[in-house]
């Protein structure tokens, strides 16, 4: 005989799971306990919206579900943001919480709140365990679906009751099988190539799909092949190294940035593993002019701004090389890459001494610190677009912004998941002061499990992309500032290291020393955002130079 919350804890093992992120509660006792026999870690954090970050990011980077566990009620709540996080940008978690027994969920009474009922909106399936008998279903079917296309959230409520009851030995975790993704039909494969083959200038843009569906090598050839540039959004940064001559670079700043020329040149957009909820196709498809081939393993959604020629269902890397084999054309490459300027506009910050630092000066220096395998996990913020405009991502997962829901906070938890994931790695978070101190606590986190993680922070005592936001929109700004500790005091008063970058050529050589330290690290930079909106002057005059 063994426990309910035993046969939870072997059907999460059989899974692959080897870290939980998460708080206990009381009505995790079974669970807990059962953890201590088992082969998985559990990490202990200090909110359980970092632990959803957490296994986020994991998620994220490794296509295996993370998952985190917190109590019932209100640690449940704490769930939620890192949770929505994670379903909106497809990436793989499933969350446990504990509830409260069944014999005191149909009242009033301490904690108890429909959780499944809460999570509902924010995930793909939800559950909760009334009978021992139906864990190892459960817990398949929970894995199954965040992990399948497109990936995203799976929540389970365990009722403490149920937990503790037991079960007999049969009763036992099922088999996991991988699913292959089906290829395209192929007519459809047909009908995409004759497209392409008639187009005059056609583009493409990759989404995460992409780099889910471990497609960039295909993108890539496909790319190469036909002789067609590639656009990315910001999630799929590295699904096409930024140094290759038909990258791009990235698109989603609502502003036309240079990238966006390209669309406006195009008769035909290839969009590969792209997903609407990063980059709205009114923004690059206003008129709604052009041809649309969806290739993807899962169906468009529905847009007045997204009406497809062509669908192409099923496997990425398998749809590319078919339609690649199939169309005769090589294009001319007629769209002007404009990479050049992005370019230009990063080297001419290099040696910038200005202070507080330029955005472009603090990205250039970042890119020469990091090896191209090393990760960066962006913040949400005006740092954030500046990181999708300008950091040369060269591989892929190896820069991680969230673009679906994009919730400040992510950074500090991010990294620490990226760590744990790739230890041999340098992982750098760049976040806002504001998303710093909504999971600065994880310091104690990360210094408690030795993870060596670098945060450089982008000081203006503002909520800076607001500021931005208000001052386009209105002329002016309010409401957006507050005072922060000092950072290198904060850092160290958790046993982390703190530098503060008091002039601009002190940046690069304290990145290189802060990875080094091999501990946590915390950068004070200040950072001078009134390049914010001289960006926005400038990409408002500017004229596509061709
Ligand atoms: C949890 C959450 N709250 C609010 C927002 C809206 N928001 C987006 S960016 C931003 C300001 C971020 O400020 P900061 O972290 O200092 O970064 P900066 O913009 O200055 O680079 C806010 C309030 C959000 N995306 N997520």
């Amino acid at each position: 005989m063994a426990t309910a919350a035993e046969l939870f804890i072997r059907c999460l093992e059989n899974e692959g799971v080897e870290k939980i992120f998460g708080i206990p509660g009381e009505e995790n006792l079974y669970v807990m306990d059962a953890l201590r026999d088992s082969s998985i870690d559990f990490i202990t954090v200090r909110h359980e919206q970092a632990a959803a970050f957490m296994a986020d990011v994991h998620g994220r980077l490794t296509g295996q579900a993370g998952v985190c566990l917190a109590t019932l009620g209100p640690g449940a709540t704490n769930l939620v943001t890192g949770f929505a996080d994670a379903n909106m940008d497809r990436s793989p978690v499933v969350a446990i919480a504990g509830q409260g027994a069944t014999t005191r969920m149909h009242k009033e009474s301490h904690q108890i709140l429909d959780l499944v009922s809460l999570f509902d909106p924010i995930l793909k399936y939800s559950t909760e365990i009334l009978e021992p008998e139906i864990i190892p279903e459960l817990v398949r079917k929970a894995f199954k679906d965040a992990q399948a296309e497109k990936p995203g959230g799976a929540f389970i409520s365990f009722p403490e009751n149920i937990a503790g009851q037991e079960v007999t030995e049969e009763v036992a975790p099922l088999k996991v099988q991988s699913p292959l993704l089906p290829g395209a039909p192929e007519a459809k494969i047909d009908q995409a190539a004759e497209i392409i083959d008639a187009a005059k200038s056609p583009l493409i843009m990759a989404g995460n799909g992409v780099i889910r569906d471990h497609a960039t090598d295909a993108l890539v050839k496909f790319a190469e092949r036909l002789n067609i540039p590639v656009t990315q959004t910001f999630m799929a940064k590295g699904s096409i190294p930024f140094s290759h001559p038909l990258s791009l670079g990235s698109v989603g700043l609502q502003a036309h940035d240079y990238v966006a020329f390209g669309f406006d040149q195009a008769d035909v957009v290839i969009c590969i593993g792209y997903d609407m909820v990063e980059y709205h196709p009114r923004l690059w498809h206003p008129n709604r002019e052009k041809k649309i081939i969806h290739i993807d393993p899962s169906y468009a959604e529905v847009d007045a701004h997204y009406i497809l020629e062509a669908g192409v269902l099923g496997d990425i890397s398998d749809s590319l090389t078919r339609i690649a084999d199939q169309a005769s054309n090589r294009h001319a490459g007629k769209i002007k890459n404009l990479k050049s300027v992005i370019m230009e506009e990063l080297d001419q910050f290099a040696d910038d001494t200005s202070y507080p630092l330029t955005p472009q000066k603090i990205l250039f220096d970042t890119r020469q610190a990091m090896g191209n395998e090393d990760i960066l996990i962006s913040d949400v913020g005006a740092h954030k677009m500046w990181i999708a405009r300008l950091y040369r991502c060269e591989r892929p997962n190896t820069c991680i912004i969230s673009n679906g829901f994009a919730s400040m906070g992510i950074g500090v938890p991010g990294a620490i998941a990226a760590k744990m994931a790739f230890p041999e790695k340098n992982v750098l978070t760049i976040t806002g002061d504001a998303g710093f101190m909504m999971n600065s606590q994880e310091i104690e986190t990360a210094l408690r499990h030795q993870i060596a993680i670098v945060i450089a922070i982008w000081n203006d005592s503002e909520y800076g992309l607001i500021k931005w936001h208000q001052e386009r929109r209105f002329g002016h700004a309010n409401d957006i500032s507050f005072n922060n500790p000092d950072f290198v005091k904060y850092a160290e008063s958790f046993g982390a290291k703190g530098y503060r970058v008091e002039k601009a050529q002190d940046l690069a050589p304290t990145l290189i020393k802060a990875f080094a330290d091999n501990t946590v690290v915390v950068i004070d930079v200040p950072v001078d955002y009134s390049e914010n909106i001289k960006l926005t002057e400038k990409l408002g005059h500017l004229v596509c130079p061709i």
